[in-house]
């Protein structure tokens, strides 16, 4: 009856015999404590089955009107879609307190937060020449973009030959690279490169892929949009 369950509430520090506050209870995070099934029961448990208290693993208790107010950090985990947020605190969100009202223990913060992450790609890129010797060089042009929502940290975009305009295992890395500085949301860097093809290329021809963030340094929205390949082929000839 829900009367009698609120009369329970009030009537809880007396009956567990503590005042002015409910005893501690512990909290193992390895066995969580089964949340019990009703206040009866939550009580009978907390004073039938005291636990040895660790440092650090106390979950405070409150008298009637008490309030505990604290700090805390916390952290937006990586795999967060991004958006606009509200933040929500919500009290006892384990589960271990049997409450007379199990549906207001959250609340809103007033203002949103935007969550945001940086997404390179590479935006520009020059054609190769029409031919290469095994072992020879050219220089390569590009523009490496963060067209995402957050700032990016300093990356190396690399040069690869490839059969097709995608990067695959087979495609050949070429020596030489460029450092890209720190990019905030919207912001380019243009740069030239000279790059080198290895003495080992099979002969054959390739479009030039041009790879943002090749040592995959910054975390992005999307990792999969890095790369940009030439409009043009070269042929890798014998030296
Ligand atoms: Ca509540
Ligand atoms: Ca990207
Ligand atoms: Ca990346």
């Amino acid at each position: 009856m829900l009367t009698d369950r609120l009369r329970w509430v009030s009537d809880i520090p007396r009956q567990v015999g503590v005042e002015p506050s409910l005893p501690h209870m512990a909290v193992e995070p390895s066995q969580p404590h089964p949340r019990p099934t009703g206040l009866r029961e939550w009580a009978r448990q907390a004073a039938a089955e005291p636990r040895s208290l660790k440092p650090g693993e106390r979950v405070a208790a409150l008298a009637p009107g008490a309030t505990s107010t604290g700090t805390k950090s916390v952290t937006i985990p990586g795999n967060t879609p991004l958006g606009t947020y509200y933040l929500l605190a919500c009290a006892d969100d384990t589960l271990l307190v049997s409450e007379s009202d199990e549906n207001n223990n959250c609340i809103a913060s007033d203002d949103t937060v935007q969550v945001t992450a940086p997404d390179l790609k590479v935006t520009a890129l020059t054609n190769p020449p029409a031919s290469v010797k095994q072992g020879g060089s050219f220089n390569v042009t590009d523009t490496t973009t963060n067209v995402g929502t957050g700032p990016a940290g300093a990356s190396t975009t690399r040069y690869y030959l490839s059969l097709d305009k995608i990067k695959g295992a087979g495609d050949v890395l070429l020596t030489g690279s460029r450092a890209v500085p720190a990019l905030a949301a919207g912001a380019s860097s243009a740069g030239t490169a000279g790059v080198t093809v290895p003495v080992a290329t099979p002969l054959g021809t390739y479009y030039l892929l041009a790879c943002a963030d090749d040592l995959k340094v910054v975390k992005e929205s999307k990792e999969g949009n890095n790369c940009r390949a030439s409009a043009s082929k070269v042929q890798v000839t014998g030296p």
